[in-house]
């Protein structure tokens, strides 16, 4: 016996969360609960405004026909894949299919890179208590690019210099040109420069931020060019890893041969969050644990919310919304 629900929510996030110009007052997406026999799995299908291609009415409508042909015999792990084109809806029902099969392990971690902001008081404490991993490395991420390039290499040096057993990832989502990303490299001496693990995407094309890998000694990372069409994984000279946003690459499968793709390579493969409840960033954690053991992942945003969903984020204060709280939108007969 198969049974299928999808459910909408709508969770307030905190004032002040803008994602590439636009204000996000609430985050938005469909959970998916099935059932087969005594088994259960839910998945998550939250298209993010401004980074995916498909928007949440079409999610839905996607998420509707492919449950209709899973509650008529096909396998989920097949209809998930046939929707590359809607990554968020592959991801979501995949995580469903994996759970229901009891393929995606239980066992989390919480350990994440943290995103430095606020308050620098604030921020040296939360740094100065954070775990160091099996190597006696603390790894933070920090976001560059927001205003001038110089005060971003300075900030970066000073945390670097004020932690001595701090690596930092940064993410300039290719904000810079040339000229800002030199003067970025310029107030970052060559000394702290191979504390940056990488920086993501310093410039608007991949060759500028190739140069910049050569002339500053910096490595660096793909993450939005993983997602663009014709892109492959391979070894470069400068390149250290590729991020990868489940919700915004596809199902479980396709994210599997990036990470085995990428290992193959010698990239490192970082799980990321594509701003998800509670109940999505359990998963990413789990399947950062399961196929990722060796990557912190980027999993800091819960935060920006103002309630968990279903499952809890260990340890996190927020409050908990349940079942009740969500609008069934579609249910199997
Ligand atoms: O800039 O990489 C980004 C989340 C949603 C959309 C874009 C980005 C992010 C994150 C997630 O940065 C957190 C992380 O990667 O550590
Ligand atoms: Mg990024």
């Amino acid at each position: 016996m198969r049974r299928a629900t999808v459910y909408r929510y709508s969770l307030p996030m905190e004032a002040g969360v803008v994602l590439r110009n636009q204000r996000l007052k609430t985050r938005d997406g469909l959970l998916v609960s099935l059932w087969q026999d005594d088994k259960t799995g839910w998945g998550e299908i939250a298209p993010l405004p401004g980074f995916s291609q498909e928007d949440l009415p079409h999610a839905q409508e996607a998420a509707r026909h492919g449950l209709s042909q899973w509650m008529q015999g096909a396998s989920l792990t097949a209809v998930a894949s046939a929707f590359s084109a809607l990554p968020s809806v592959a991801f979501g029902l995949s995580c469903a299919d994996a759970e229901l099969r009891d393929e995606l392990p239980q066992v989390l971690s919480t350990r994440c890179a943290p995103l430095c902001h606020g308050d620098p008081n604030e921020l040296y404490a939360r740094l100065g208590a954070l775990p160091a991993d099996a190597h006696g490395r603390k790894v933070a991420k920090v976001k560059v690019g927001l205003y001038e390039s110089v005060g971003d290499g300075l900030n970066v040096s000073m945390l670097l210099e004020a932690l001595p057993d701090l690596h930092l990832r940064l993410d300039a989502n290719r904000s810079w040109t040339p000229v800002k990303a030199a003067g970025f490299a310029r107030h970052v001496a060559p000394e702290l420069r191979s504390r940056i693990t990488f920086i993501e995407e310093p410039c608007l094309t991949r060759e500028q931020s190739r140069d910049f890998a050569r002339l500053t000694g910096i490595a660096i990372a793909w993450d939005e060019s993983v997602r663009e069409a014709g892109f492959t994984v391979q070894a470069e000279p400068g390149v250290a890893a590729i991020i990868i946003k489940p919700t915004l690459t596809g199902s479980l499968m396709r994210c599997r041969q990036l990470i085995a793709q990428a290992h193959a390579a010698g990239l490192e493969a970082v799980i990321s969050s594509s701003i998800e409840s509670s109940l999505g960033l359990t998963q990413l954690a789990r399947i950062a644990q399961w196929l990722t053991p060796d990557a912190v992942p980027g999993l800091d945003t819960l935060d920006l919310m103002q309630a968990q969903l279903i499952r809890c984020w260990p340890n996190s204060a927020l409050p908990l919304r349940d079942v009740s709280a969500l609008e069934v939108i579609w249910q199997s007969k």
